[in-house]
């Protein structure tokens, strides 16, 4: 895998370049989703794309930006699904967003995920690539140089609450709010990469995006978004489930599905698991 994990140091470096002097403005397109797409999306995705074309060992990905497969190499050995620059609408307003890659043998599920890759573009252009173990790099002078590895506490200090706060179940809104009342800062940005990234580095703490009642299976993509990053949390120590389960044991019926989600550390994760299961 390691021609993948070069290309994407590759795209990493031709999208931050995109960032700096890109048009932020919006596209006449939507995505799969529905999502209006900003133009920096569908240039991040083409550049994504086109690096992706040149190694050999890829034979399919998939991107958020797009509805369909797309065949590369009939002989390669991996499927990438990708988020190619998740909250790309906080880049007008200077916020830290990012990459998201999960690489996938034989098929696009769960159980098929063997690796994942992030790209945080922040103050610096950090990249997170997770198999056996999880492991930082950083942009220096034009390369990307082996920082740290990450692992999680047991337990953290900050608590990341996404979605639609009106639309919580009540006894979410409590767990939360217990959460808080135990001492925990609160840190979101709106950005899935920076948001995880931090509670990652900051040695753990809880990341939830929930069902709510306007969105009941969440928000969040399971292939280019969740299942990745379940894959670095589980292989940093922590955990990622749905409320009810480990993520990474969920069937998908199609390309886009979404899941709610939780990431964390072990305390938070059993802390969520315990309150759902009293309220399932
Ligand atoms: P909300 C960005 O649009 C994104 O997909 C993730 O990066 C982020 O975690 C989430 O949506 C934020 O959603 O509903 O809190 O604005």
């Amino acid at each position: 895998m390691t021609e993948i994990f070069d290309a994407i140091k590759q795209t990493a470096i031709e999208i931050k370049e995109l960032i700096v002097n890109g048009d932020t403005g919006k596209s006449e397109q939507e995505n799969a989703t529905g999502d209006t797409q900003l133009k920096l999306d569908i240039q991040s995705d083409l550049i994504i794309e086109k690096i992706f074309a040149n190694v050999p060992s890829i034979k399919a990905i998939v991107s958020e930006e797009q509805e369909a497969i797309v065949n590369l190499h009939e002989k390669g050995k991996y499927l990438i699904a990708y988020d190619p620059l998740d909250g790309s609408s906080l880049v007008d307003v200077n916020l830290s967003v990012g990459s998201i890659f999960g690489i996938y043998e034989n098929d696009f599920t769960a159980d098929n995920l063997i690796a994942s890759v992030y790209v945080v573009f922040g103050p610096r252009v950090e990249l997170v690539i997770a198999t056996e173990e999880v492991k930082m790099y950083r942009l220096l002078k034009g390369k990307f140089e082996f920082i740290q590895t990450i692992a999680l506490n047991e337990k953290g200090k900050l608590n990341a609450p996404g979605s639609t706060q009106n639309c919580w179940a009540p006894f979410h809104k409590q767990l939360i709010d217990d959460i808080f009342n135990d001492g925990y800062r609160l840190r979101y940005s709106g950005g899935m990469v920076p948001d995880l990234h931090q509670i990652l580095l900051k040695g753990g703490g809880l990341f939830s995006y929930p069902g709510t009642s306007d969105r009941p299976k969440g928000k969040l993509r399971q292939l280019f978004e969740v299942f990745p990053f379940a894959f670095v949390f589980e292989k940093a120590g922590g955990q990622a489930i749905d409320g009810k389960q480990r993520v990474l044991n969920i069937p998908t019926t199609h390309i886009h599905d979404t899941t709610p989600c939780f990431f964390g550390s072990n305390e938070e994760i059993n802390r969520v698991l315990k309150v759902y299961k009293e309220n399932e």
